[in-house]
Protein backbone atom coordinates (compact mmCIF):
# COMPACT_ATOMS: atom_id res chain seq x y z
CA UNK A 1 0.00 0.00 0.00
CA UNK A 2 2.66 2.63 1.50
CA UNK A 3 6.18 2.72 -0.59
CA UNK A 4 8.64 1.83 1.96
CA UNK A 5 11.18 3.93 1.07
CA UNK A 6 10.13 7.09 0.01
CA UNK A 7 10.43 9.83 1.45
CA UNK A 8 7.72 11.83 2.80
CA UNK A 9 8.67 14.82 0.21
CA UNK A 10 9.31 12.11 -2.72
CA UNK A 11 6.14 10.40 -2.15
CA UNK A 12 4.07 13.68 -2.47
CA UNK A 13 5.80 14.72 -5.70
CA UNK A 14 5.23 11.03 -7.26
CA UNK A 15 1.27 12.09 -5.91
CA UNK A 16 1.28 15.13 -7.60
CA UNK A 17 2.60 13.23 -10.50
CA UNK A 18 -0.29 10.66 -10.39
CA UNK A 19 -2.87 13.59 -9.43
CA UNK A 20 -1.78 15.35 -13.19
CA UNK A 21 -2.03 12.08 -14.85
CA UNK A 22 -5.56 11.36 -13.46
CA UNK A 23 -6.60 15.14 -14.86
CA UNK A 24 -5.94 14.26 -18.10
CA UNK A 25 -7.59 10.87 -17.50
CA UNK A 26 -4.66 9.01 -18.63
CA UNK A 27 -3.62 7.22 -15.63
CA UNK A 28 -6.29 4.37 -14.79
CA UNK A 29 -7.08 5.69 -11.09
CA UNK A 30 -3.80 4.44 -9.76
CA UNK A 31 -4.39 6.58 -6.41
CA UNK A 32 -0.84 6.96 -5.74
CA UNK A 33 -0.80 3.21 -4.78
CA UNK A 34 2.22 2.17 -7.48
CA UNK A 35 3.31 -0.54 -5.41
CA UNK A 36 0.70 -2.75 -5.57
CA UNK A 37 -1.27 -4.51 -8.07
CA UNK A 38 -4.20 -3.06 -7.27
CA UNK A 39 -6.20 -0.02 -6.36
CA UNK A 40 -8.27 -0.74 -3.33
CA UNK A 41 -6.01 0.96 -0.68
CA UNK A 42 -5.08 -2.68 1.20
CA UNK A 43 -1.98 -4.37 1.42
CA UNK A 44 -1.77 -6.99 -1.14
CA UNK A 45 0.22 -9.91 0.33
CA UNK A 46 1.44 -12.97 -1.85
CA UNK A 47 2.26 -16.23 0.08
CA UNK A 48 3.33 -19.35 -1.83
CA UNK A 49 2.68 -22.00 0.57
CA UNK A 50 4.69 -25.47 0.21
CA UNK A 51 1.38 -27.78 -0.48
CA UNK A 52 -0.97 -29.53 1.54
CA UNK A 53 0.81 -32.20 2.79
CA UNK A 54 0.17 -32.52 6.36
CA UNK A 55 -2.40 -31.98 9.24
CA UNK A 56 0.25 -29.05 9.79
CA UNK A 57 0.63 -27.45 6.78
CA UNK A 58 -3.76 -27.44 6.34
CA UNK A 59 -3.98 -25.94 10.14
CA UNK A 60 -1.10 -23.56 8.98
CA UNK A 61 -2.35 -22.27 5.72
CA UNK A 62 -6.57 -21.77 7.14
CA UNK A 63 -4.23 -19.75 9.46
CA UNK A 64 -2.74 -17.63 7.16
CA UNK A 65 -6.18 -17.09 4.79
CA UNK A 66 -8.32 -16.33 8.01
CA UNK A 67 -5.92 -13.68 9.50
CA UNK A 68 -5.14 -12.18 6.21
CA UNK A 69 -9.22 -11.75 5.87
CA UNK A 70 -9.42 -10.31 9.55
CA UNK A 71 -6.75 -7.83 8.93
CA UNK A 72 -7.67 -6.83 5.75
CA UNK A 73 -4.87 -7.70 4.04
CA UNK A 74 -5.60 -9.10 0.04
CA UNK A 75 -4.51 -12.42 -0.07
CA UNK A 76 -2.90 -13.88 -2.95
CA UNK A 77 -2.25 -17.71 -2.38
CA UNK A 78 -0.53 -19.98 -4.60
CA UNK A 79 -0.01 -23.76 -3.37
CA UNK A 80 3.56 -25.09 -4.88
CA UNK A 81 2.40 -28.94 -4.34
CA UNK A 82 6.02 -29.89 -2.96
CA UNK A 83 7.85 -28.41 -5.31
CA UNK A 84 10.23 -25.74 -5.58
CA UNK A 85 10.00 -24.44 -9.33
CA UNK A 86 6.44 -23.98 -8.87
CA UNK A 87 7.51 -21.54 -5.72
CA UNK A 88 10.05 -19.87 -7.83
CA UNK A 89 7.41 -18.91 -10.33
CA UNK A 90 4.65 -17.99 -7.92
CA UNK A 91 7.35 -15.43 -6.80
CA UNK A 92 8.19 -14.39 -9.82
CA UNK A 93 4.13 -13.83 -10.78
CA UNK A 94 3.95 -11.75 -7.52
CA UNK A 95 7.13 -9.44 -8.20
CA UNK A 96 5.48 -8.90 -11.32
CA UNK A 97 2.34 -7.86 -10.33
CA UNK A 98 3.70 -6.11 -7.77
CA UNK A 99 2.32 -6.70 -4.83
CA UNK A 100 2.87 -4.66 -1.53
CA UNK A 101 5.06 -8.04 0.21
CA UNK A 102 5.42 -11.55 -0.56
CA UNK A 103 5.83 -14.31 2.02
CA UNK A 104 6.63 -17.81 1.77
CA UNK A 105 7.78 -21.16 3.53
CA UNK A 106 10.33 -22.86 1.42
CA UNK A 107 10.23 -25.86 0.68
CA UNK A 108 13.94 -26.55 0.99
CA UNK A 109 16.76 -24.63 2.17
CA UNK A 110 18.96 -23.86 -0.53
CA UNK A 111 18.46 -22.38 -4.13
CA UNK A 112 16.90 -19.25 -3.42
CA UNK A 113 19.13 -16.42 -3.78
CA UNK A 114 18.43 -15.57 -7.63
CA UNK A 115 14.73 -15.16 -7.28
CA UNK A 116 15.19 -12.93 -3.62
CA UNK A 117 17.66 -10.95 -5.40
CA UNK A 118 14.69 -10.05 -8.11
CA UNK A 119 12.53 -9.37 -5.33
CA UNK A 120 14.67 -7.10 -3.60
CA UNK A 121 15.68 -4.91 -7.03
CA UNK A 122 11.57 -4.99 -7.49
CA UNK A 123 11.83 -3.44 -3.60
CA UNK A 124 9.16 -5.70 -2.67
CA UNK A 125 9.78 -6.84 1.35
CA UNK A 126 9.93 -10.86 1.57
CA UNK A 127 8.87 -12.74 4.85
CA UNK A 128 9.62 -16.17 5.30
CA UNK A 129 7.36 -18.08 7.10
CA UNK A 130 8.16 -21.78 8.71
CA UNK A 131 10.57 -22.45 7.13
CA UNK A 132 14.61 -21.05 6.57
CA UNK A 133 16.58 -20.59 3.34
CA UNK A 134 20.31 -20.84 3.59
CA UNK A 135 20.86 -17.99 1.61
CA UNK A 136 24.21 -15.90 3.02
CA UNK A 137 23.25 -12.42 2.10
CA UNK A 138 20.51 -12.26 4.56
CA UNK A 139 19.39 -8.64 3.59
CA UNK A 140 17.43 -10.88 0.92
CA UNK A 141 14.89 -11.15 3.30
CA UNK A 142 12.93 -8.75 5.79
CA UNK A 143 12.33 -11.53 8.36
CA UNK A 144 11.68 -15.11 9.76
CA UNK A 145 8.68 -16.07 11.35
CA UNK A 146 8.76 -19.92 12.68
CA UNK A 147 10.09 -22.48 14.91
CA UNK A 148 13.27 -23.69 16.18
CA UNK A 149 13.61 -27.42 14.65
CA UNK A 150 17.10 -27.67 16.31
CA UNK A 151 15.16 -27.25 19.65
CA UNK A 152 12.06 -28.78 18.44
CA UNK A 153 14.86 -32.25 17.70
CA UNK A 154 16.99 -31.65 21.41
CA UNK A 155 13.29 -31.83 23.09
CA UNK A 156 12.52 -35.45 21.34
CA UNK A 157 16.37 -36.64 22.30
CA UNK A 158 15.95 -35.28 26.47
CA UNK A 159 12.74 -37.07 26.79
CA UNK A 160 14.46 -40.35 24.98
CA UNK A 161 17.58 -39.97 27.14
CA UNK A 162 14.76 -39.58 30.37
CA UNK A 163 13.13 -42.49 29.41
CA UNK A 164 16.11 -45.27 29.22
CA UNK A 165 18.10 -43.26 32.21
CA UNK A 166 19.57 -45.50 33.81
CA UNK A 167 18.78 -48.75 31.64
CA UNK A 168 22.40 -50.46 30.17
CA UNK A 169 20.79 -52.41 26.65
CA UNK A 170 21.33 -50.81 23.35
CA UNK A 171 17.99 -48.75 22.45
CA UNK A 172 17.25 -49.12 18.43
CA UNK A 173 16.26 -46.03 16.89
CA UNK A 174 14.68 -45.66 13.49
CA UNK A 175 14.04 -42.22 11.97
CA UNK A 176 11.32 -40.99 9.40
CA UNK A 177 12.89 -37.88 7.71
CA UNK A 178 11.05 -35.15 6.86
CA UNK A 179 11.39 -33.52 3.47
CA UNK A 180 14.32 -34.09 2.09
CA UNK A 181 16.41 -30.71 2.17
CA UNK A 182 14.18 -29.15 4.34
CA UNK A 183 14.72 -26.65 7.21
CA UNK A 184 12.82 -28.73 9.69
CA UNK A 185 14.09 -32.43 8.22
CA UNK A 186 17.62 -30.98 9.00
CA UNK A 187 17.24 -29.67 11.92
CA UNK A 188 15.29 -31.81 13.51
CA UNK A 189 17.87 -34.41 12.82
CA UNK A 190 20.26 -32.76 14.02
CA UNK A 191 19.29 -31.68 17.60
CA UNK A 192 17.70 -35.16 18.09
CA UNK A 193 21.07 -36.72 17.32
CA UNK A 194 22.97 -34.08 19.49
CA UNK A 195 20.88 -35.21 22.44
CA UNK A 196 20.77 -39.58 21.83
CA UNK A 197 24.84 -39.09 21.28
CA UNK A 198 25.77 -38.61 24.75
CA UNK A 199 24.31 -41.61 25.22
CA UNK A 200 26.26 -44.25 23.98
CA UNK A 201 23.45 -47.04 23.74
CA UNK A 202 21.49 -45.22 21.83
CA UNK A 203 21.73 -45.89 17.95
CA UNK A 204 19.75 -44.68 14.95
CA UNK A 205 19.62 -47.77 12.69
CA UNK A 206 17.60 -46.77 10.22
CA UNK A 207 16.59 -43.27 8.61
CA UNK A 208 14.67 -42.52 5.72
CA UNK A 209 12.59 -39.99 4.27
CA UNK A 210 8.80 -40.05 4.52
CA UNK A 211 8.58 -36.72 3.03
CA UNK A 212 6.31 -35.78 5.74
CA UNK A 213 3.34 -37.75 4.64
CA UNK A 214 1.25 -39.91 6.31
CA UNK A 215 1.46 -42.67 3.46
CA UNK A 216 5.02 -42.52 3.01
CA UNK A 217 5.37 -42.40 6.72
CA UNK A 218 3.53 -45.84 6.48
CA UNK A 219 5.25 -47.79 3.43
CA UNK A 220 8.62 -46.58 4.60
CA UNK A 221 8.00 -47.92 8.20
CA UNK A 222 6.84 -51.11 6.47
CA UNK A 223 10.32 -51.52 4.61
CA UNK A 224 12.26 -50.81 8.05
CA UNK A 225 10.05 -53.47 9.73
CA UNK A 226 10.56 -55.64 7.17
CA UNK A 227 15.08 -55.54 7.41
CA UNK A 228 14.96 -54.50 11.13
CA UNK A 229 13.45 -57.04 14.03
CA UNK A 230 14.27 -55.27 17.15
CA UNK A 231 13.06 -51.62 16.38
CA UNK A 232 12.67 -50.02 20.05
CA UNK A 233 12.02 -46.57 19.37
CA UNK A 234 10.88 -44.68 16.17
CA UNK A 235 11.32 -41.04 16.30
CA UNK A 236 9.20 -39.30 13.34
CA UNK A 237 9.55 -35.57 12.07
CA UNK A 238 5.97 -35.09 12.17
CA UNK A 239 2.78 -36.09 13.58
CA UNK A 240 1.46 -37.21 10.16
CA UNK A 241 4.51 -40.09 9.14
CA UNK A 242 4.44 -41.12 12.56
CA UNK A 243 0.73 -41.74 12.03
CA UNK A 244 1.07 -43.84 9.11
CA UNK A 245 4.13 -45.43 10.84
CA UNK A 246 1.45 -47.04 13.28
CA UNK A 247 -0.43 -48.86 10.70
CA UNK A 248 2.43 -50.21 9.76
CA UNK A 249 3.22 -51.46 12.94
CA UNK A 250 0.00 -53.00 13.99
CA UNK A 251 -0.59 -54.28 10.65
CA UNK A 252 3.03 -56.25 11.92
CA UNK A 253 1.45 -57.04 14.55
CA UNK A 254 3.03 -54.93 16.93
CA UNK A 255 1.55 -52.72 19.64
CA UNK A 256 2.92 -48.73 18.62
CA UNK A 257 3.53 -47.34 22.19
CA UNK A 258 4.48 -50.19 23.97
CA UNK A 259 6.43 -52.83 21.72
CA UNK A 260 8.15 -49.64 19.90
CA UNK A 261 7.70 -46.24 21.42
CA UNK A 262 7.32 -43.33 19.57
CA UNK A 263 8.31 -39.79 19.25
CA UNK A 264 6.71 -37.28 16.79
CA UNK A 265 6.52 -33.97 16.11
CA UNK A 266 3.75 -30.80 15.36
CA UNK A 267 0.54 -31.99 18.15
CA UNK A 268 -1.73 -32.12 15.40
CA UNK A 269 -5.33 -33.01 16.42
CA UNK A 270 -4.88 -36.58 14.99
CA UNK A 271 -1.22 -36.61 17.03
CA UNK A 272 -2.56 -36.15 20.07
CA UNK A 273 -5.46 -37.97 19.87
CA UNK A 274 -3.05 -41.07 19.20
CA UNK A 275 -0.24 -39.60 22.22
CA UNK A 276 -4.15 -39.82 24.58
CA UNK A 277 -4.49 -43.24 23.37
CA UNK A 278 -1.28 -44.63 24.31
CA UNK A 279 -0.03 -45.37 21.04
CA UNK A 280 2.60 -42.55 20.81
CA UNK A 281 4.48 -41.70 24.14
CA UNK A 282 5.47 -38.23 23.59
CA UNK A 283 4.67 -35.37 20.62
CA UNK A 284 7.03 -31.88 20.68
CA UNK A 285 5.04 -29.26 19.84
CA UNK A 286 5.68 -26.91 16.58
CA UNK A 287 2.48 -24.36 16.06
CA UNK A 288 1.22 -24.01 12.83
CA UNK A 289 -1.30 -20.73 13.84
CA UNK A 290 1.44 -18.23 12.21
CA UNK A 291 -0.95 -16.03 10.50
CA UNK A 292 -1.77 -13.47 13.26
CA UNK A 293 1.78 -12.77 13.53
CA UNK A 294 2.54 -12.46 9.83
CA UNK A 295 -0.14 -10.28 8.99
CA UNK A 296 1.30 -7.77 11.88
CA UNK A 297 4.81 -8.38 9.92
CA UNK A 298 3.18 -7.58 6.86
CA UNK A 299 1.87 -4.53 7.92
CA UNK A 300 4.73 -3.16 9.14
CA UNK A 301 7.12 -4.18 6.47
CA UNK A 302 4.58 -2.38 4.33
CA UNK A 303 4.77 0.75 5.86
CA UNK A 304 8.58 0.82 5.88
CA UNK A 305 8.55 0.00 9.97
CA UNK A 306 11.58 -1.80 11.22
CA UNK A 307 10.84 -5.59 11.90
CA UNK A 308 12.93 -8.02 13.31
CA UNK A 309 14.83 -10.15 11.85
CA UNK A 310 13.85 -13.21 13.22
CA UNK A 311 10.73 -14.23 15.31
CA UNK A 312 10.28 -17.37 17.49
CA UNK A 313 7.37 -19.20 18.01
CA UNK A 314 6.18 -20.41 21.39
CA UNK A 315 6.28 -23.78 22.22
CA UNK A 316 5.25 -27.10 24.74
CA UNK A 317 5.77 -30.29 24.57
CA UNK A 318 2.89 -33.56 25.17
CA UNK A 319 2.81 -36.13 27.45
CA UNK A 320 0.04 -38.85 27.09
CA UNK A 321 -1.38 -37.67 30.49
CA UNK A 322 -1.08 -33.76 29.18
CA UNK A 323 -2.37 -34.76 26.07
CA UNK A 324 -5.86 -35.72 26.92
CA UNK A 325 -6.00 -32.59 28.90
CA UNK A 326 -5.15 -30.55 26.02
CA UNK A 327 -7.40 -32.29 23.03
CA UNK A 328 -11.00 -31.30 24.40
CA UNK A 329 -9.54 -27.44 23.11
CA UNK A 330 -7.64 -28.39 20.99
CA UNK A 331 -7.64 -25.94 17.69
CA UNK A 332 -5.73 -27.92 15.16
O1 LIG B 1 6.27 -29.97 10.97
C1 LIG B 1 5.29 -30.71 8.95
C2 LIG B 1 4.99 -29.96 7.72
O2 LIG B 1 7.58 -26.80 8.11
C3 LIG B 1 7.10 -26.92 10.41
O3 LIG B 1 6.09 -29.07 7.59
C4 LIG B 1 6.71 -27.33 9.06
C5 LIG B 1 6.61 -28.83 8.85
C6 LIG B 1 5.68 -29.57 9.80
O4 LIG B 1 4.66 -30.67 6.64
O5 LIG B 1 4.18 -31.44 9.40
Amino acid sequence: MVRRNWTAAALSGVLAVSVLAGCGGGDGGNGGDSGSGNDDGKITLGFSQVGAESGWRTANTKSIQESAASAGIDLKFSDAQGKQENQISAIRNFITQKVDVIAFSPVVTSGWDAVLQEAKDADIPVILTDRAVDSQDTSLFKSFIGSDFVVEGQKAGDWLLKEYEGKSEPVNIVELQGTTGSAPALDRQKGFQEKIATNPNMKIVKSQTGDFKRADGKTVMETFLQSTPDIDVLYAHNDDMGLGAIEAIEAAGKKPGTDIKIITVDAVKDGMTALADGKINFIVECSPLLGPQLMELVKKADAGEEIPARVLTEETTFTQEQAKEALPTRQY
